[in-house]
């Protein structure tokens, strides 16, 4: 028996508790539980106002703890909000081609010399846990990833103890998951091959066998069909590995649980990425036609589900009111984004981004305006509402903050502490403006109640790639000329004021360019 244990039954033998862990640090923060769903619009759940989607477990965390109406990404897409969630530094200060949509074999995002958020809280003594979404890029970008080997660097080399994750997006392969530094249940006589560029393999395509897919898809998306979807770039071997669409919610769910459960005894930090309501959709079938919204709906009943089993986890494990529970999504919603799967015909009068202008990857607000609900019983105001503005770059600086702890040396600048604005100590927020950022990388400044959009027509996106031509949405954002809004009185951004207000557009592009020019 060692000394430490011979103390334990000892403290316990005489009804004392030995203070636990005497040498180690004692980090006195609370849990935290981020949970972050995929292209979930400002309008899609029951607490901010959808009436075709019952969210019943995300309408309780909010009835329990505090609702931002004026939460926002940091992009409009993926890679770069995640990475500004991480780092507290926007993406675009990083070459575009690090930090834009990355593909399932892209380099990682990090650069490993820099803190993030998940590396913070390990030093401050938390475990801390990935669950799912990545989409932040693996290795070293010198040697292409191998699938069937260690792959590094990653989650685990940013600051994670543990991660079980999807490499980038669902509708991306490799279609595995990844634990820690290998593939899930890879057989090793059937290995990975993954390609962007070329086909390989003798598995059918999505353009060739449409007969064989559960729903059509546009080009880009048809390339190696895995479980009946077809998918964007090409993929070999890795049988046993390959996820089920349909299982996916279940599997992060159980994953989260079973972090939540081994560390209930030490601080954590568990870091949950849903893909829903991502494409492609395609719910566990309890789950179909639970929404008067469709299959996107469905996909967003699947995701409240998943909150419910999180938030049960943390009942379960004896740690709901010491766990600061923060719930968001990445970007602005989307009803089609490449497959062919009814959602936009199925939606009927639901309004994703709750009325706001625009989607996913574009800078208007209904791209970067998110739900955003924060949980921590005795400490977050219950069934509070604020209008404070926060942006997921606020994370690492607020997290920090409530530790009582300084942000490490080469944490991003860009995010503010708003740990009092959490809380509910002030009706204050020294968060006065904030940076939306669109796909082409452009970007638009919120200052106060004025939207500014520089003139762009940048339309070298790479999205449009196949993109269903009666879609309009990407040039909805380009404009040769700069755009204003008083998002006060006009919150749809409906009425140009540029004209009418040149002095304003004046000092607005003087104001970008200044936080542009920061450096980070
Ligand atoms: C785009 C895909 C889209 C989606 C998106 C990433 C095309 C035409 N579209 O490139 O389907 O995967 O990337 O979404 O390729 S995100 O939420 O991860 O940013
Ligand atoms: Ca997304």
């Amino acid at each position: 028996m060692t000394i430490t244990r011979f103390l334990a039954s000892a403290s316990l033998l005489l009804g004392f508790t030995l203070a636990a862990d005497a040498a180690a640090p004692a980090p006195r923060g609370p849990n935290i539980v981020i949970i972050i769903a995929d292209d979930l619009g400002y309008g899609d759940l029951g607490c901010y106002g959808a009436k075709a989607i019952p969210t019943p477990h995300l309408d309780r965390l909010a009835a329990q703890g505090l609702r931002f109406t004026h939460a926002y990404a940091p992009s409009a897409t993926c890679t770069p909000s995640r990475y500004a969630l991480f780092t507290g530094e926007y993406a675009w200060r990083q070459p575009p081609k690090k930090v834009s949509i990355l593909d399932g074999d892209a380099p990682l995002a990090f650069d490993l010399t820099r803190p993030t958020l998940a590396s913070f809280l390990r030093t401050h003594g938390y475990a801390t846990g990935l669950v799912g979404k990545w989409h932040l890029g693996l290795g070293d970008g010198v040697t292409p990833v191998d699938f069937n080997r260690k792959i590094a660097p990653g989650p685990l080399e940013i600051g994670f103890t543990s991660a079980f994750f999807i490499p980038a997006t669902v509708d991306r392969v490799p279609c595995v998951y990844i634990d820690g530094h290998r593939v899930a249940g890879l057989a090793s006589d059937d290995p990975i091959a993954v390609s962007y560029v070329k086909r390989i393999g003798s598995e059918p395509v999505g353009h060739e066998h449409p007969e064989l897919l559960k729903y059509a898809a546009d080009r880009q998306h048809a390339d190696t069909i895995i479980n009946g979807i077809s998918r964007i770039g090409h993929m070999s071997g890795g049988t046993a590995a390959r996820w089920v669409d349909e299982d996916i919610a279940a599997t992060l769910a159980r994953h989260a649980d079973t972090f939540i459960q081994a560390n209930k005894s030490r601080p954590f930090f568990l870091h949950l990425g849903t893909h829903d309501p991502h494409v492609p959709r395609m719910p566990a079938p309890r789950f179909r036609g639970k929404s008067q919204a469709g299959i996107r709906g469905d996909a967003v009943v699947q995701l409240d589900w998943t909150v419910g089993e999180v938030l049960a986890s943390l009942d379960r494990a004896g740690v709901a009111n010491n766990t600061l529970v923060l719930f968001t999504s990445d970007n602005g919603p989307v009803l089609f984004d490449g497959y062919f799967d009814g959602a936009a015909e199925a939606n009927g009068a639901h309004q994703p981004a709750g009325g706001l202008r625009g989607w996913k990857y574009l800078r208007y607000e209904g791209g970067t305006r998110v739900p955003l609900i924060a949980r921590w019983p005795g400490h977050v105001p219950v069934g509070a509402t604020t209008p404070a503005m926060f942006s997921l770059l606020d994370f690492f600086a607020s997290t920090a903050g409530l530790l009582g702890a300084k942000l490490p040396s080469g944490a991003g600048t860009d995010g503010l502490d708003l740990s009092a604005v959490l809380l509910g100590k002030t009706p204050d927020t020294p968060r006065t403006e904030l940076v939306q950022h669109g796909i082409g990388n452009v970007l638009a400044l919120r200052s106060g109640d004025w939207k500014y959009l520089p003139p762009s027509t940048d339309a070298a996106t790479g999205i449009g790639r196949g993109a269903d031509p009666r879609d309009t949405r990407f040039s909805a954002a380009l404009s040769a000329k700069p755009q204003l809004y008083d998002l006060a009185t006009d919150p749809g951004e409906t009425k140009d004021l540029a004209t009418a207000e040149p002095a304003r557009v004046t000092a607005l592009a003087a104001r970008l360019a200044a936080i542009r020019a920061t450096a980070p």
